[in-house]
């Protein structure tokens, strides 16, 4: 403008200013189109068809344990038995002492035991509710007890510090081996969806006599051998045998007159066995992606 002629800086001045002006409008209104298709693509994206059914919460399932625990839990029900529970802190008389594992027997460090102050711990197993059991309803008696039971060990594949049993006694007039060989075919067959064999072999609980280990032919390999059953063809399940007379006696029952068998079978190994899970930590690792497959 300072090098146009005085005469012609009021018109190119007013020339300029229409310019600008013009701009100035056009720049507007794309932006106010621009603005307004914006608007109307987010209207078609977020559009919401009222009339559709709510979607609905995603729904949870039962874990693995509490699954297999509650068809043992039916199982045994249909065949006569009471399902017990007791307490997860026990007396170190119903843990140890009526099981006929006093102060000073060695059976003691078979299980590393959480101690709490008064004599009180953490149960090692579930056979502080036979106990119960034969105190509350005495003889005849058919019960199970599944719980929560923990130990002291240092955690691995196969060892948890917290895992689940399922306790099981008769205690009758006349109960024999092959009694207890009968319900453990029966439970063991009924929770893998196929016969199972099993074998005994003598095992030490001083809470039974005669006592065994059982043993499952692995299913995985049909006992043949793999890493699962550790290439012996036979994966250990429970402890059992017959019921030690100094237990029935301790707990009011007259040894002479009744007998029975009692079991206690490791649940959280069989979940593993059912499921082909091959690390025990992750039934509590709390993994939705492992968790989700059940
Ligand atoms: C007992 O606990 C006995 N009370 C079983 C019993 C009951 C015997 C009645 C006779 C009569 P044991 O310590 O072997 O026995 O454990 C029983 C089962 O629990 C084992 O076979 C195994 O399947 C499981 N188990 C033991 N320790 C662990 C662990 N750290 N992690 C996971 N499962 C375990």
């Amino acid at each position: 403008m300072g090098q146009l002629a005085p005469q012609e800086r009021a018109h190119v001045g007013k020339l300029l200013n229409a310019v600008k002006t013009e701009l100035e409008a056009a720049l507007h209104a794309r932006k106010a189109r621009f603005d307004e298709q914006a608007l109307a693509a987010r209207l078609d994206a977020e559009w919401v068809d009222l009339t559709l059914p709510a979607p609905g919460q995603p729904t949870g399932s039962l874990h693995p344990i509490t699954q297999i625990q509650t068809e043992i839990e039916d199982l045994f029900i249909s065949m006569g038995f009471a399902v017990l529970g007791g307490p997860e802190v026990e007396t170190e008389y119903n843990n140890f002492d009526a099981l006929n594992i006093p102060a000073d027997h060695p059976a003691r460090d078979m299980q590393d035991t959480f101690w709490l102050a008064d004599h009180n711990l953490l149960r090692t197993h579930t056979s502080p509710v036979q106990v119960r059991g034969m105190q509350r309803f005495g003889p005849p008696l058919r019960m199970i007890a599944p719980g929560r039971v923990f130990r002291n060990e240092a955690v691995d594949a196969s060892h948890e510090h917290t895992f689940y049993q399922v306790e099981g006694m008769i205690v009758d007039r006349v109960v024999s081996v092959a009694h207890l060989i009968y319900f453990m075919k029966t439970m063991l067959s009924h929770i893998m969806g196929r016969d199972v064999t099993v074998r005994l072999r003598p095992g030490f609980f001083p809470f039974v006599e005669p006592g065994f280990e059982l043993d499952i032919q692995c299913f995985i390999c049909g006992g043949a051998g793999c890493p699962v059953c550790k290439q012996s063809g036979w994966v250990e399940q429970l402890g059992c045998g017959l019921v030690h007379p100094n237990v029935l006696r301790m707990s009011g029952i007259d040894p002479e007159e009744w007998n029975g068998f009692a079991f206690g079978l490791g649940l959280t190994r069989l979940a593993m066995m059912r499921y082909s899970i091959d690390d025990i930590r992750l039934l509590q690792s709390g993994d939705l992606r492992f968790l989700n497959q059940f």
